[in-house]
């Protein structure tokens, strides 16, 4: 197990919604290992944050298993990667493969954010329904509160031609996710939240962040995307929590140049590119975020990055791991640091002009102005 880190953030704004929230880095899941070796792995991240007062664990995308999407797979062999939510009517509490974990958040009343491959439906043909998915666990209300399914979905439908080439076949397996980027409260996390039925209305100038703290989830390849961010600012999020599988290598994916010619030096630029995105989006969002990879070398040759970090609202890392195994950074966050950002710096309501914003949902793909 690698390192355990504790540090500080808030230190500028001492308000009372502060959170002590921890992320639960995965090493590698080969495929070969069993789902009980890795739900123990999971377990015991989840007992060192409660020993650490954790009240928020995040784990990676597609926690529990190896990322097959790099694999070419059909039937039983692809079916085996996912949690069929038809068989527990849709509540993943009870799913068999998943359900240690909610037993154990609801007894340390810690809640969680679990990443899984969802088998959701069967469509009109018969074909399978497949969403990469994002739950969040609130031990106050001790059920699922909130949903997501990954909208940006990397890599090809169909595999690359080239033998030793690593494929990311998200396309072919996922379905983009159907539910947009809906930010929730979560109960239970600060003191002496304003709420309804205190009679407390949201939106009014004295209760903008008093109520239960706001929060967003992403998946892996969103956090890359402003546009999957903009929405959580919009509706005031404080903390956004992200899982990943990020390939350190895979040149026939993103390219190549003279720059990153080397494993190791594609690798640092992963790196780099995985804080750029989180680091500039919490700032230009005014919102913590917890994000979390599953990461090392899986099956010997597939490498995922690390770099799992709590980030400020300043866009400060407070706390990142070490390692590239099963590892717990925690941090305390102050979610009354967002203000500032929210109502100086960023304001929305005052600065922004969606007039000039059109072609950001109107137009997908680049259209160059006319030559000269
Ligand atoms: N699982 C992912 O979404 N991975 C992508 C890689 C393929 C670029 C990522 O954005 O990290």
């Amino acid at each position: 197990m690698g390192s355990v880190q504790r540090l500080s953030a808030g230190h500028t704004a001492e308000s009372d919604r502060r959170i002590i929230v921890g992320g639960a880095q995965l090493g590698p899941i080969d495929v070969g290992a069993s789902r009980g070796e890795t739900l123990q792995r999971m377990l015991k991240l989840m007992d060192d944050a409660h020993k650490q007062d954790v009240k928020l664990i995040v784990y990676p995308e597609i926690a529990t298993v190896t990322f097959f999407p790099r694999h070419i797979l059909e039937g039983d062999e692809l079916e085996q990667y996912f949690e069929n939510e038809q068989e527990v009517s849709g509540d993943p509490t009870k799913l068999t493969n998943l359900k240690a974990l909610f037993d154990k958040a609801r007894e340390y009343k810690m809640d969680m954010y679990l990443g899984y491959a969802e088998h959701a439906a069967e469509s009109g043909e018969g074909e399978h329904i497949h969403y990469n998915t994002a739950i969040y666990y609130s031990a106050a209300a001790d059920k699922v509160i909130s949903r997501y399914r990954k909208v940006h979905l990397p890599g090809t439908f169909e595999p690359y031609e080239r033998k030793d080439a690593t494929n990311q076949l998200e396309k072919r397996y996922f379905t983009p996710g159907n539910l947009g980027f809906e930010a929730f409260r979560a109960p239970g996390l600060v003191a002496d939240a304003a709420s309804k039925s205190s009679g407390a209305k949201a939106n009014e100038p004295d209760t903008l962040g008093r109520g239960d703290p706001i929060l967003g989830m992403l998946i892996c390849n969103d956090r890359r995307w402003p546009e999957a961010w903009r929405p959580y600012g919009l509706q005031g999020a404080e903390l956004v929590l992200c899982g990943y599988n990020t390939t350190a290598w895979a040149p026939e994916l993103l390219g190549t140049n003279k720059k990153i010619s080397t494993k190791e030096k594609a690798k640092e630029e992963a790196l780099f590119h995985n804080k750029l995105s989180l680091t500039y989006n919490s700032y230009a969002n005014a919102c913590f975020s917890i994000n979390v990879a599953k990461c090392g070398l899986e099956d010997g040759k597939y490498p995922l990055i690390g770099g799992s970090c709590i980030v400020d609202c300043d866009g400060e890392v407070v706390v990142e791991a070490k390692t590239e195994g099963d590892e717990l950074i925690v941090a305390k966050i102050d979610l009354g640091m967002c203000r500032r950002g929210k109502e100086k710096v960023f304001a929305f309501e005052r600065h922004r002009r969606t007039e000039h914003y059109g072609l950001i949902v109107e137009q997908t793909g680049v259209v160059e102005p006319e030559l000269l």
